[in-house]
């Protein structure tokens, strides 16, 4: 109702607006809204009966004292609820239940899709674990948060809801924990799809990067392929924990799983040598062991002494050619529906300058379809300020086809 809508307050709390209407209130006093509840106030004691011309006097007496005091009860309880306000007031309590779930939903829950900032006083570090599909990535992040966090299972870690940043669609789950020197924010793909998406729009800029490689298995497809995409994206130190260590009882096996893990840290542009490798099972520390429990420690101790916080004071300056790791939309996510094919001619956009660039393929790559990652040269028709790790857009007609994070500089 119109007349019920004056604001005569705000709640302390939500500093949400209280509705209400004042001047029903004060003029209208005999109003029904008004009776409720204060008809029942105390009237005033009928004095004794005396005589026919006294009891009158009494009477009216008697009205004015109880108009009187509808009048003063009026005005004073503005504050109280009335049935006029009744409405009013339940609508800010949905205000404030609908508050308090925003505050249940940003509480750094698996599922949250963003990362909140941190706003506490240690230094934050902002991780993922990586590696082939299967290899335990989802386990070892549920253990972490086991000893170091919030709990969360593997199934729920894998669950994330799909989220857009950026102008593309990926899931992720991040989780945050803290040792005695640090918070970590980590994020857990569920689909190699997920990394590369994540990784070359720069949704997820990471410090550091904990690899996960399977000890049954050793360095795979995808264990290359996140490797090479840590490295383009600029991320210089990872750490690497090889996981379902139970499941091998050979250690002569695990130690020659661990020299390959090793050469193929270096072979992608880590300190292969240094790297920290942790055997162990995150499984097992779940599940209770003091091995595997022991391994997931030694992970966050090393994570605490190898990793570091990325600072970039590299300053950017004009180029004019580019080496770029690129992810192209899909149709679904509002990009292209046909391919594109080598002298491919677009606008790069970076957060300050938008020029026409012309895109050559690396060599055997003919054609690049919608939902592809690819690596490209971008020569600029003008130059433009970059640096090393930079993210950018690939537009059409000013409509996002494609992201893309500067890997090296040629000129
Ligand atoms: N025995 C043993 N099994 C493990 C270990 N870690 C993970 N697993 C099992 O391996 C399977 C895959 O583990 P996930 O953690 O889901 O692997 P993931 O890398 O997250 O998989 P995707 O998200 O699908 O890429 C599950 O059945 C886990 O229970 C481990 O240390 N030991
Ligand atoms: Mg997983």
């Amino acid at each position: 109702m119109n007349q019920n809508n004056n604001i005569i307050g705000y709640d302390s709390q939500t500093g949400q607006p209280i509705y209400g209407n004042q001047n029903t209130n004060i003029q209208q006093p005999t109003q029904p809204q008004m009776n409720t509840g204060y008809t029942q106030q105390p009237t005033q004691p009928q004095p004794p009966k005396k005589s026919k011309k006294g009891l009158v006097v009494v009477a009216v007496l008697a009205i004015i004292a109880v108009i009187a005091g509808i009048v003063l009860f009026g005005n004073q309880d503005k504050k109280e609820p009335t049935n006029n306000e009744t409405p009013n007031n339940s609508e800010v309590e949905n205000n404030n239940e609908q508050n308090n779930e925003q505050q249940n939903n940003n509480t750094g829950s698996s599922s949250d899709l963003i990362e909140e900032e941190y706003t506490g006083t240690k230094q934050n570090l902002t991780v993922a674990t990586v590696g082939h599909v299967d290899h335990g990535k989802s386990t070892l992040t549920s253990a972490i948060t086991k000893f170091y966090g919030k709990y969360k299972t593997a199934d729920e870690i894998d669950g994330a809801p799909e989220v857009k940043k950026n102008g593309i669609t990926y899931n992720a789950s991040f989780v945050e924990y803290e040792t005695t020197s640090r918070h970590y924010s980590h994020y857990d793909m569920p689909g190699h799809a997920d990394y590369v998406k994540t990784i070359i729009s720069g949704s997820v800029k990471l410090d550091g990067a904990i690899l996960v490689v399977a000890a049954t298995d050793g360095p795979m497809a995808q264990t290359r392929e996140h490797l090479k995409l840590l490295h383009q994206a600029g991320v210089e130190k990872i750490v690497v924990y090889m996981s379902k260590c139970d499941m091998v009882d050979d250690n002569e096996l695990l130690s020659l799983v661990e020299m390959e893990i090793r050469e193929l840290v270096s072979e992608y542009g880590f300190d292969g040598d240094n790297t920290p490798i942790i055997k162990g099972s995150a499984l097992k520390a779940i599940e209770g062991d003091k091995d595997g429990e022991a391994s997931i420690r030694e992970l966050i101790t090393s994570m605490d002494k190898w990793l570091s916080k990325k600072e970039n004071h590299e300053i950017s300056y004009p180029h004019t050619k580019i080496n770029a790791a690129v992810y192209v939309l899909s149709k679904e996510e509002g990009g292209r529906h046909t391919p594109f094919f080598n002298d491919y001619k677009p606008q790069i956009s970076s957060s300050t300058a938008r020029e026409n660039g012309t895109i050559t393929l690396p060599a055997g790559v003919e054609m690049v379809m919608p939902g592809d990652n690819v690596d490209m040269t971008i020569t600029l028709e003008k130059a433009m300020s970059f640096k090393k790790g930079d993210n950018f857009q690939i537009l059409e007609d000013g409509k996002l086809v494609a992201v893309g994070v500067i890997e090296s500089i040629e000129q």
